[in-house]
């Protein structure tokens, strides 16, 4: 199994495919259980805020809770590059990596990234514990430097795109909205880089 991990994620960068393959292991890190069923709701609660699932501090794309991101305004920030690693067919999970430029000053934090192309989309972040590196998803918002980009890359930041719904070759284009906790959204292209 570890053979077969290693070998699906064998390009790129070692520490960033290295912890790619224990993700993709650790049911932690590469899904969540589905959620159980939230509680009879005995009040009407107001539709544009929709309690999130205790205990799932980051929300299933494929929820009714996902968020009308084509009304949201843009957010300010620019995208200087980004790719998504490049999977053979059937991998169940692959990244995408992305540097972002702000274009207004003010906080800005990113909350959440959604995408068409996977069943559940996670930020993840890489961290050093006890001399391995391991990757969890992201508690809490990632703030967007005022100065300077927001780098999402292999050891660091990452977006999760887990349980693709199509194979993803070289050239193609996935679609992921970023979601701010200004309430506006970024929605990028990113091609499917090279393998
Ligand atoms: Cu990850």
């Amino acid at each position: 199994m570890i053979a077969l991990i290693y070998g699906i994620f064998g390009k790129g960068a070692r520490v960033g495919h290295a912890a790619l393959g224990l993700c993709a292991l650790l049911a932690a890190c590469g899904g969540s259980p589905p959620a159980p069923p939230p509680p009879p709701v005995t009040e009407v609660a107001p539709a544009a805020a929709p309690a999130p699932t205790p205990g799932s501090p980051m929300p299933d794309v494929g929820s009714a809770a996902a968020p009308p991101i084509d009304a949201m305004p843009a957010a300010p920030v620019r995208l200087v590059t980004g790719r998504v690693q490049p999977m053979p067919p059937g991998a169940p999970a692959t990244a995408a990596y992305f540097t972002l430029e702000r274009t207004a000053p003010g906080p800005l934090a990113l909350v959440r990234a959604l995408s068409p192309a996977a069943a559940a989309v996670e930020l993840h972040e890489h961290t050093a514990e006890g001399g391995m590196m391991m990757m969890r998803p992201v508690q809490g918002p990632i703030p967007v430097p005022a100065e300077g980009p927001l780098v999402f890359q292999p050891g660091g930041y990452h977006v999760m795109l887990i349980g693709l719904r199509a194979p993803l070759a070289a050239g193609d284009t996935v679609p992921l909205s970023l979601l701010f906790d200004d309430g506006s959204a970024a929605r990028l292209q990113l091609t499917v880089a090279a393998p």
